[in-house]
């Protein structure tokens, strides 16, 4: 039997016409209320929601109206622009993006003093060397994949998460203020790729899954030997953003979960071969899952029972096969995603290559770490066969997966319980639903659906492919988000969002989980440095000094503005000088914005309301340089800026 043997019938799904007469894309556009949705359908002979024999499809409004605001708050990966973005949902509008491993010149990250620092701090020696070469900053990052920090298995709104696979970098980005506040680089690893806050009691560990297996340590030993690379999986404390340990591991190291209870972490391998070409890496049939037992990895350091590597001091722990620490569970063939159930009891490895889920049941996984279990493969409880390239699964909180297919370009959804009892012999047929989504899909994400809170209303699929859905706009196409309606027995597509290069991954939190402030607290320990550095120069307080302090050829000016003005307007440096500008805004009106923009000199900062940003440069062209406020901020706005005059030395 084929899959689509296997599925239940579909609503047309392609763009061919549908009874109404508007091919599909123009029935969605078209009707945006789930009243002229309901309206819609029951003019035509398209299967029906009101049939009876029929599952009724979500007939959620996905329509938000102007001044309206979004129930969710999503955070979307954005790939290889290395930075985050906040998403509303379920209007799908781009509402913020927050710059993490890139370089943004509309906030200055990058340039600022307190961006730098963080973005420099946490590196490796390496990184570090790296770095100075080019500036002080690593330039560019890839984003897979953000997660929210959680307390007893639900979002508590004081962190996000996310990775760098291209500097092998995590970061954490404070909600309170939705700013990158560290970052930190990963020892003896190539490609951090899937990272997990986790679950129980709190986040708690930032689990980290280093990719790619290299020489250990990677200092020009056994380049020739693919066979002897090894890789780690790291353990970070979310609360200081240091790495805590490492678990050498067999193979290498994709995505990973946790569980809801604070003791297993799972990460999936697709290169069990250790080999260093793609053939190699598909030549078995099955790979593996490796699962961490958390409390006995921290047992094995405290115990001394570990190593350290190159010139990193991270303890170092023996995850290999054969170690007690550690289990390898065959799954069929380069699994990719790893998913949690929201109740906590099974994950779910995504096959990629081989066309089925494997569900393993969490408790049993007990049994082999206390010996009573010999075969790890007895902790599988289902394997239902999907479809092609099932990459990433969600759920709603009401005992169904949804699967990405990435080659079929569909999305299955499943019913947990009844793949179980087919598993076991029955004959129920578990796939409730096959959907077509345009085209390639990725991740999927479900409202709430990486906690124990999955309230089944909104699922995301992130397509790689948008192929014919938008204008084009030449060789480099956007990624198509589908947003899709799973309130009801059906899936139904409610709208399509193009997004630049390229979400991997998204979470979404319910509005009331996150809690930003509207403008800056003058007490955050954002400000710490440049309060201290004012301190030493007889500042007590920044928002009411504008004082210009000189030590030798080091100017420091502190200035304030508030709307239309800088209360410096000019200021007078030396040829050579190197200038710290401290700008603080002194407005504390919602929104108001100010910025600065040192014109020809690659300066540039926002400062929000009640903000301090700082920045130094030198001051080595002599002549009038102007700055201006590049946030438009008042009627007068333009008018708005100030001379810097460099006198030649
Ligand atoms: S990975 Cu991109 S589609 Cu980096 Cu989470 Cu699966
Ligand atoms: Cu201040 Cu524009």
């Amino acid at each position: 039997m084929t899959d689509d043997e296997k599925a239940p019938e579909q609503p047309p799904e392609t763009e061919a016409e549908s009874p109404t007469g508007l091919t599909r894309r123009q029935f969605f556009g078209t009707t945006a209320s789930s009243a002229v949705v309901g309206a819609g359908l029951a003019a035509g002979s398209w299967p029906l929601s009101s049939s009876p024999a029929r599952a009724a499809e979500g007939k959620q409004d996905a329509h938000v109206a102007p001044g309206e605001l979004d129930t969710y708050y999503g955070f979307w990966s954005a790939g290889q622009s290395g930075e985050l973005r906040i998403m509303g949902v379920p209007s799908m509008r781009e509402l913020l993006r927050i710059p993490v491993f890139n370089w943004d010149g509309a906030t200055g990250w990058g340039i600022t003093n307190e961006s730098r620092k963080i973005l420099y701090e946490g590196l490796t020696p390496a990184g570090k060397r790296r770095a100075d070469k080019q500036g002080g900053v690593l330039r560019n990052g890839d984003t897979h994949h953000p997660h929210l920090s959680l307390t007893e298995g639900s979002y508590d709104g004081r962190y996000c998460f996310i990775n760098d696979k291209a500097n092998s970098r995590v970061a954490r980005i404070r909600l309170d203020i939705m700013k990158t506040d560290k970052i930190v680089q990963i020892p003896n690893a190539q490609a951090v790729h899937g990272v997990r806050p986790q679950k129980h009691p709190k986040t708690g560990y930032l689990f980290c899954n280093c990719e790619f297996m290299i020489p250990q340590p990677n200092d020009g030993r056994d380049m020739d030997s693919p066979d002897k690379y090894q890789t780690v999986f790291a353990g970070v404390d979310s609360d200081t953003m240091e790495v805590k340990w490492q678990v050498l591991v067999d193979g290498n190291l994709d995505n990973t979960n946790c569980d809801y209870k604070g003791r297993y972490a799972f990460s999936t391998c697709y290169n069990s071969e250790n080999a260093a070409h793609l053939a190699g890496m598909m030549r078995k049939d099955r790979d593996h899952v490796v699962v961490f037992d958390i409390p006995r990895i921290e047992e094995a350091v405290k115990k001394g029972r570990y190593k350290t590597i190159g010139d990193s001091d991270v303890p170092v722990v023996d995850g290999t096969k054969g170690s007690d620490l550690t289990m390898y569970i065959p799954v069929p063939k380069g699994p990719h995603g790893i998913n949690t159930t929201p109740d906590g009891k099974y994950f779910v490895a995504n096959g990629k290559l081989s066309p089925t889920v494997t569900v393993v049941e969490i408790d049993k996984l007990d049994a082999y770490f206390r010996g009573a279990m010999k075969n790890p493969r007895e902790a599988v409880v289902a394997e239902p066969e999907l479809g092609l390239g099932p990459l990433h699964t969600t759920y709603d909180g009401r005992g169904n997966a949804y699967t990405t297919l990435f080659i079929d370009s569909r999305i299955a959804k499943w019913n947990i319980q009844e793949a179980i009892e087919a598993f076991q012999g029955g004959d129920t047929n578990p796939i409730k639903q096959k959907l077509d989504v345009h085209y390639q899909p990725g991740h999927n994400n479900a409202t709430l659906a990486e906690t124990k809170d999955a309230d089944g209303k909104w699922l995301v699929s992130l397509q790689k492919f948008s192929k014919d859905r938008f204008l084009n706009v030449g060789p480099l196409k956007p990624e198509n988000d589908q947003l899709i309606d799973i309130s009801g027995d059906k899936m139904r597509i409610v709208h399509d969002g193009p997004t630049f290069s390229e979400p991997h991954d998204c979470v979404m939190a319910r509005a009331d989980q996150v809690n930003p402030r509207k403008i800056w607290s003058r007490d955050d320990p954002w400000f710490d440095d440049i309060k201290a550095q004012a301190k030493a120069d007889g500042i007590s307080d920044l928002t009411k000094a504008n004082k210009v302090v000189r030590d030798g050829n080091q100017v420091r000016v502190y200035m304030t503005s508030s709307a239309p003005n800088y209360h410096i307007t000019e200021l007078r440096v030396q040829e050579g000088d190197e200038v710290t500008v401290a700008l603080t805004n002194v407005d504390n009106i919602e929104d108001l914005t100010h910025g600065f923009t040192l014109t020809n000199f690659d300066v540039a900062m926002e400062i929000s309301p009640q903000q301090t940003s700082s920045v130094t440069f030198t001051a080595d062209e002599p002549g009038v340089h102007w700055y201006y406020c590049q946030w438009f901020c008042h009627a007068l706005h333009m008018e708005m800026r100030g001379r810097m005059i460099v006198e030649k030395a």
